[in-house]
């Protein structure tokens, strides 16, 4: 079994704390990443910067113009200085090399080192000035998805501008109108360069807010990719078969939970700009409701609830609810290719196959096929997941991996085998938060609230044949 492999099965094969260490290491990056954005170039403190700690509601009253800022899972929010009034970003293009989860990289587009870009923040009324300095060894342009302003701004290559050459350092300066969630991506070479990752969320706040502020302001951007096994670039040519499926750029069991008090008012702001695909996100033990979307707030004699939200290639979905239910709740696309990740999808129908014998026949033809097991159940569907085959946890076992794959299933969970990957995370609703602002381990369910194996007295007092 090849190193990275091997690490990747002992730290997802090895349980609650590997698991633990993994949302850790998570949990640290926004942290690392805020600030980091600009390189070595100091920030002057600004009256309505973000705080230092993302995580952590603001206790003070927010005054005309402040906000509480947003937090974007496995990302971060791009500095800014504020010169004569005017708010500047500087957004650099450049190649990136990005891991989806541990065991699989791909060389990716980026925006200031990351995939996805980091999220701008402003508020409704800002005049925003933005550099975009372009390091890709490609022309390159950035269009602000859903915002209202001048034609020659729109970043459209060829259409509202001259394309962004390799080394020039274009300048983008508007007003923000209005408050709402917005992207931005590269308009030049779209197919390619979106498939290759150039995209951002873009949080405008409002200046007097209307409604009550959540708690809780998440940030979500959906996105697809073709990454062969075995490969490191992300293949934009794919129309239909997209193996990798993320949210900020990444793949469960990679994905950073959510960790959030019960009771709190919870914002989850989701983007999408996957090549093909839409994405109906699902929250399992709540129900939401859709506020806005990209192109404004929902009428509150429209809304409704829900527990899905469809959100189209090229919009965002902005919901709301308020986390009453103590759990380790998935929050997943319900599309169940779209929980899945890269291997074994070739496989032929063998549902109801005896597995023994036939494992052992294939495997001698097709070496590959050890890798995804037999044992997960999965097997079942006509597909397998290598994380619940114990002999593909062996060390011993050599199953001829490809270099910087994942299987198509995620990680372990305090029950056994979690059958999911993609587009897969976890929203964690506890009374209490550990020090660290997340959930402090699985949650424990109390006595009698958990489902297990029926008792003779129960089968017997209900009448059941088992
Ligand atoms: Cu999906």
């Amino acid at each position: 079994m090849r190193d990275d492999r091997r690490r990747f099965l002992l730290r997802t094969g090895g349980a609650t704390a590997a698991f633990a260490t993994l949302v850790a290491q998570a949990r640290a990056l926004p942290l690392l990443g805020r600030g980091a954005a600009l390189g070595a170039r100091p920030l002057p403190a600004q009256p309505n910067a973000p705080p230092a700690q993302p995580n952590a509601p603001s206790p003070l009253p927010l005054r005309d113009g402040d906000y509480r800022p947003s937090v974007t899972p496995d990302g971060a929010t791009l500095p800014f200085r504020v010169v004569d009034g005017v708010k500047v970003f500087h957004l650099v293009a450049q190649d990136v090399t990005h891991e989806f989860a541990p065991g699989l990289v791909g060389e990716c587009y980026g925006f200031n080192g990351r995939v996805h870009g980091p999220t701008l923040e402003a508020v409704e009324g800002d005049r925003v000035r933005i550099y975009v300095t372009n390091r890709l060894s490609v022309s390159t342009s950035v269009h602000w998805h859903g915002i209202r302003l001048p034609n020659g701004m729109d970043g459209v290559g060829g259409l509202t501008q001259r394309p962004i050459e390799p080394g020039e350092t274009f300048k983008y300066e508007f007003a923000l109108p209005d408050a709402g969630s917005f992207m931005y991506h590269s308009h030049h070479d779209e197919m390619t360069q979106m498939a290759m990752g150039l995209m951002g969320m873009f949080v405008v706040h409002p200046r007097r807010p209307s409604e009550p502020l959540p708690d809780r302001d998440f940030v979500y951007m959906l996105s697809e990719w073709k990454l062969e096994p075995g490969t490191r670039r992300p293949d934009p040519n794919e129309m239909t078969d997209f193996n990798v499926l993320t949210m900020n750029g990444r793949i469960y069991p990679g994905t950073m939970p959510l960790a959030v008090r019960r009771g709190e008012r919870v914002r989850l702001r989701i983007g999408n700009l996957s090549a093909m695909d839409h994405h109906p996100i699902h929250l399992h033990g709540h129900a939401f409701t859709v506020v806005a979307t990209d192109g404004g707030d929902v009428p509150k004699s429209a809304r409704y609830p829900e527990t899905s939200v469809l959100v189209p290639v090229g919009a965002v979905r902005v919901i709301e609810f308020v986390a009453d239910n103590p759990g380790d709740w998935p929050l997943h696309c319900h599309m169940t290719h779209h929980v899945m990740t890269q291997m074994g999808h070739g496989l032929p129908n063998l549902i109801g196959t005896d597995h023994g014998r036939f494992d052992e026949a294939l495997s001698r033809h097709v070496p590959a096929f050890e890798q995804v097991g037999s044992d997960s159940g999965a097997m079942d569907g006509g597909m397998a997941g290598m994380g619940g085959d114990e002999a593909a946890l062996d060390e011993s076992h050599d199953p001829t991996i490809p270099r910087n794959s994942l299987p198509m299933m995620g990680g372990s969970g305090p029950h056994g085998y979690i059958t999911m990957g993609g587009m897969f995370t976890l929203l964690q609703v506890r009374d209490e938060l550990a020090a660290d602002g997340g959930a402090g381990g699985w949650y424990q369910a109390p006595p009698g609230t958990r489902a297990d194996v029926a008792s003779d007295a129960d089968v017997e007092r209900d009448g059941i044949a088992p």
